[in-house]
């Protein structure tokens, strides 16, 4: 983006456009209240509208004088404002015609269309928000589980910045040290020895202060994963074994058919629910047999390809029904994933005993009976799932920073200089050397808040959010 166009006023819809209670038209810029005023009429005309107040009144046409919406408008002066600069925000009714003719008047007025994510993008070359933030924003916009939520809300109040600045700070401090001692360290080292004592407190700051937070930060990238983007659980199954029932159970709702015949499912049908705060995706699939019609088989090909896709396979067998060839392709299938092992329909007799399930299926542990008819075993599924999937990740990630997967790459490649830093100092080499990968690692951090401004990588994260924010 031409950093020039940072000085003209952007104008955009900032709530979805359809019919609703109220629709927001956000302006920013330095003409953003010259241009509202254009077409705002408030009773007394000789207004003048104070910053951070909001005002009753009508949008007029300035051209016909015809009277479009009832409105409140708010005007916020910079820099106490979303992007620092002055921002008007005009509460429309919210409809389709309202919507695009008070935008028509406001672009006609003078502003300008924003692109997706402009708003935010100027927050942030404004200084009031760092890259970090930023990507909370759109993480938090996202977000559809409490602990998703959680984790964008501690990286928008600006924890990681916080933390990135503060190793930064460490690492300018040690740089500075040895950058000091440059000019006379071997005269120095070799007459008082103050080198590398120099070195050995240096190398605990930086371990300490910086490699070590570092690294814990690092290790719950994918139990942080979890969180953000949620579980994957897929259910597989010989025909009939009741895997669509038993995604109708997990959503309580009936999402797909059931019928008594197998082969009922032929697609992947997938839906959404929350377990333990985090958003669970399921996907229930076509049963897997021997000799498939055509359309089957193609469903048997995309279960395959769903469980590559899957965290968790949720292996359901029916436990009324002697165990078969299809049972063992099943088996197959999974191969070693994870897995849990849910033996069902537990309300009819069994047809064979859990023993000689093991025995079937060597390598297999605690297979859970139940019925998916059976509301009680749906909640100790779930709170079983969630025991073994949700609390450690939910405990681990607790009040910590967890990095996303670009924060995680600029984090990787800081911890392999410093890495490299260590082994420096305490083999006593060159501060040269030293501060050349000192530095290399203060520009990784750097990136996370974003300081190099990479016109690219910028563009990368702001157009994914929705013009208007
Ligand atoms: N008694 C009993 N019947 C069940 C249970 N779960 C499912 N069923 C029945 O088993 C039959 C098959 O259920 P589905 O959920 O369609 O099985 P499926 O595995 O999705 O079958 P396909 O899509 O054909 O592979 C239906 O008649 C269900 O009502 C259970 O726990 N107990
Ligand atoms: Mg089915």
């Amino acid at each position: 983006m031409d950093f020039e166009l940072l000085k003209d006023t952007i104008c955009a819809i900032a709530t979805p456009v359809g019919e609703a209670g109220i629709g927001l038209i956000r302006l920013s810029g330095p003409e953003a209240l010259e241009t509202a005023r254009k077409i705002f009429r408030h009773k007394d005309p000789d207004l003048v509208l104070r910053s951070h107040t909001l005002r009753y009144g009508w949008i007029v046409d300035p051209v016909s004088g015809e009277l479009v919406d009832e409105v409140l408008m708010s005007y916020m002066a910079g820099p106490r404002t979303y992007t620092c600069e002055d921002v008007v925000e005009i509460n429309c009714h919210s409809g389709y015609a309202v919507l695009d003719r008070v935008l028509g008047l406001v672009l006609a007025a003078g502003a300008r269309l924003a692109q997706p994510g402009e708003f935010t993008r100027r927050a942030f070359l404004n200084g009031r928000i760092d890259l970090s933030q930023a990507e909370a924003v759109i993480e938090m916009i996202r977000s559809r589980s409490e602990q998703g939520l959680l984790l964008a809300n501690r990286h928008l109040r600006g924890d990681f910045r916080q933390l990135v600045e503060d190793w930064l700070e460490i690492l300018a401090q040690a740089q500075s040290h040895i950058e000091a001692l440059i000019d006379f360290s071997e005269d120095l080292a070799e007459e008082t020895g103050q080198e590398p004592s120099l070195y050995e407190s240096l190398l605990e700051k930086v371990v300490e202060g910086v490699a070590r937070p570092l690294r814990s930060a690092l290790n719950l990238f994918e139990e942080g994963r979890v969180l953000r983007d949620g579980l994957t659980f897929v259910l597989v199954g010989k025909p009939n074994v009741g895997k669509s029932s038993m995604l109708n159970a997990l959503l309580g709702k009936d999402r797909a058919i059931v019928t008594a015949a197998p082969g009922t499912t032929r697609d992947v049908i997938e839906d959404t629910f929350v377990l333990g705060g985090v958003q669970v995706r399921v996907l229930d699939t076509a049963g897997i047999r021997g000799e498939p019609d055509e359309i089957e088989s193609r469903g048997i090909e995309m279960t395959i390809r769903s469980l590559s896709q899957a965290d968790v396979a949720l292996w359901l067998i029916d436990h009324s029904r002697p165990l078969s060839g299809e049972d063992r392709r099943v088996f197959e299938a999974i191969g070693d994933r994870p897995c849990v092992v849910l033996l069902n329909k537990s309300d009819l007799p069994p047809a064979f005993s859990v023993e000689s399930l093991k025995e079937h299926f060597s390598g297999l542990s605690g297979p859970l009976s139940l019925s998916a008819k059976n509301p009680l075993d749906i909640d100790g599924l779930k709170a079983r799932l969630t025991e073994a999937f949700i609390r450690k990740p939910v405990k681990n990630c607790g009040s910590q920073i967890v990095p996303n997967i670009r924060q995680k790459e600029c984090l990787e490649g800081a911890m392999n200089s410093l890495s490299k830093a260590e082994e420096l100092l305490r083999s006593n080499a060159y501060g040269e050397l030293i501060s050349f990968e000192m530095e290399s690692a203060r520009k990784q951090l750097e990136a996370i808040l974003g300081r190099s401004h990479d016109v690219e990588l910028l563009d990368r994260i702001f157009l994914q959010f929705c013009v208007g924010k």
